[in-house]
C-alpha cells in the first residue's frame, strides 16, 4: 500500500496512470499546487523540493518523488510494465527517459513560453516548438518500428509520453502529420486505466 500525491500536470499523470494499470492498492492524494500545498514542512519531508509526484510506500516506510523515480520504483516493485533484465530492459529505460528528459521536457518549456511568460517572446515560443515537433517525430519513427514505445509490450515508456500527446493536450493537426502516434494514442485512450488515471487528479 502506498500513497500518491499529484496534481492535475502531466508529470502527475504518468504515475496516477501507472497506479491504476498496476492495479495494486495506494491512495491518491490532492496536492493543490495554486493553494501551496506542495510547500508545506510536512509534504518537503515526502518530497524536498515541494514537488509532485511523490510517494509514500507503507510498506517499507520509504518515500520517492519526481515521476520517473517512482516509476522505476513501482515498476520494480510490482514486476510489471519494465522487463527484469537484457535488451528488452534497456530499451524501456531508453525510451522512457525519452519521454521523461527529452519529450517531457520540450512540451514543458513550450508549455511555458506559449502560456504563461507575461510577455510574449515570439522566439521563444517558436524555437521551443520546434523541439517538441522534432521529439514527436521521433517518437512517431519508433513507433512505427514498433507497436509500443519501448519495443513489443505495453511499459512505463509509454505511459512516460501519453500524458504531453493525448487525452486534452491532443493536437489534431500533430497527430495528423505523425500516423503512427496517432495510432498509438487512440490504442492508449482505449485503455481503462489510462482513463481512469488522467481523471484521477482533481483541481483544488
Ligand atoms: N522532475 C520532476 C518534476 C516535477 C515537477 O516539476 N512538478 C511540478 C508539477 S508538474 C510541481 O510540483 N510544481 C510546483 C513547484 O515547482 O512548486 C518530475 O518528473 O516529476
Amino acid at each position: 500500500m502506498y500513497d500518491l500525491y499529484v496534481f492535475t500536470t502531466p508529470n502527475c499523470w504518468k504515475t496516477t496512470i501507472l497506479a491504476e494499470e498496476l492495479g495494486e492498492a495506494y491512495n491518491c492524494k490532492n496536492v493543490a499546487l495554486p493553494k501551496h500545498e506542495n510547500q508545506t514542512p510536512e509534504f518537503r519531508k515526502i518530497s524536498p523540493a515541494g514537488k509532485v509526484p511523490a510517494i509514500v510506500d507503507h510498506d517499507t516506510g520509504g518515500n520517492v518523488y519526481g515521476s520517473a523515480a517512482i516509476m522505476l520504483y513501482l515498476a520494480d516493485k510490482y514486476g510489471k510494465f519494465l522487463p527484469k533484465s537484457g535488451k528488452e530492459r534497456g530499451e524501456v529505460l531508453d525510451w522512457a527517459m525519452f519521454g521523461n528528459t527529452d519529450l517531457g521536457v520540450a512540451y514543458n518549456t513550450w508549455n511555458k513560453f506559449a502560456n504563461r511568460l507575461p510577455v510574449k517572446n515570439q522566439f521563444a515560443i517558436d524555437e521551443s516548438w520546434t523541439e517538441v515537433v522534432r521529439f514527436n517525430k521521433t517518437a512517431d519513427e519508433q513507433l512505427g518500428r514498433c507497436e509500443f514505445l519501448g519495443g513489443k509490450t505495453y511499459s512505463i515508456a509509454d505511459m512516460s509520453i501519453f500524458p504531453f500527446i493525448g487525452g486534452s493536450r491532443k493536437n489534431a493537426q500533430m497527430l495528423e502529420e505523425n500516423k503512427n502516434l496517432a495510432r498509438w494514442v487512440a490504442q492508449m485512450e482505449a485503455r481503462p486505466g489510462v482513463k481512469s488515471g488522467i481523471a484521477l487528479p482533481k483541481l483544488g
